[in-house]
């Protein structure tokens, strides 16, 4: 019976150490399931090793415990870095398929994430990609009341969508000429958001800061422009987000930003240093 059980639990650590060969190499956050696959083979080793000791010490089936009290405190301390896969989604309870649980890092299915934790943002692609561009210069910031698309009323920088094989920075320069008549120059890109709304659309933005500019400024039907004292800025005019980043990367910071909205109001925030941008 013993010779039994250790024979299946030697064939349960065959497969997990196979199961923990197939985990997708690519992602950087699958080596973490690689690693647990690892911990979860080193348990079911103890396992065997000290059933296999019991026995052949010839000692009574209570020894039994000593092995399995070791691998329950084994799998106690580590299991921040075992119990990685998510049955579940955590927003709407959907049970993920096998696949899903095993390959992706953090599966999300259709409904909306409330938190930012529960979404894999590597993977992630929004609906829409967008820039703003700040033009700061002599102790002042280029900004706009938005009279037009998303966040009209509210004071935020030029900035608008990418046009297809534009790229983000000739968009920043495009989307500030059209909406203040400035053309920005020396141009730098400090932050990168992304957004998830709860009604279903999405958008990535690029931030960029310029230091210089030329031109005259004018209002548009898009946008009325002006500039304002950087220890002036408007906020409680502006996306609930904006205070979280805007005064850091002015001071220069490279930042990444992911948020999940519900129309203006902001659900669930994360904002990380961010050197490569
Ligand atoms: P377009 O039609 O000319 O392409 O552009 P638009 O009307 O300006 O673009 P939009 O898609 O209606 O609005 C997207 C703009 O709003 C884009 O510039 C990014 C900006 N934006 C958000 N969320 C936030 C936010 O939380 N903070 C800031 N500062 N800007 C934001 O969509």
């Amino acid at each position: 019976m013993t010779e039994r059980i250790l024979s299946i639990l030697y064939y349960v650590m065959i497969a997990v150490l196979i199961f923990n060969l197939t985990q997708r190499k690519h992602q950087s956050k699958a080596e973490r399931k690689r690693f647990a696959s690892l911990y979860i083979a080193g348990a079911v080793l103890i396992l065997m090793a000290g059933g296999i000791a019991v026995v052949e010490l010839g000692l009574e089936g209570v020894f039994f415990l000593l092995p399995a009290l070791l691998v329950a405190s084994y799998l106690y301390l580590l299991r921040d870095r075992i119990f990685l896969f998510r049955l579940n989604c955590a927003d709407c309870g959907t049970r993920y398929s096998w696949r899903e649980v095993f390959y992706e890092d953090k599966p999300s299915c259709r409904c909306t994430p409330k938190s930012v934790d529960h979404v894999d943002w590597d993977s992630w692609r929004a609906k829409e990609e967008a820039v703003l561009c700040f033009i700061v210069k002599e102790g002042k910031v280029l900004l706009i009341h938005k009279k037009t698309g998303l966040g009209a009323g509210k004071i935020n920088a030029p900035g608008g969508r990418i046009e297809s094989g534009e790229s983000a920075m000739d968009a920043a320069v495009r989307e500030t000429e059209e909406e203040t008549g400035l053309t920005p120059l020396k141009l730098e890109q400090r932050v990168d958001l992304s957004f998830i709304f709860t009604d279903g659309y999405s958008l990535h933005g690029r931030v960029f800061f310029a230091e210089d500019y030329r031109g005259e400024m004018t209002e548009t039907p898009e946008a009325d422009p002006f500039w304002c004292d950087l220890d002036e800025i408007p906020y409680e005019k502006m996306w609930e987000d904006d205070p979280l980043w805007i005064p850091r990367a002015l001071d220069g910071e490279k930042l990444k930003g992911v948020f999940i909205f519900e129309e203006d109001r902001m659900l669930s925030k994360r904002i990380t240093e961010e050197e490569g941008i």
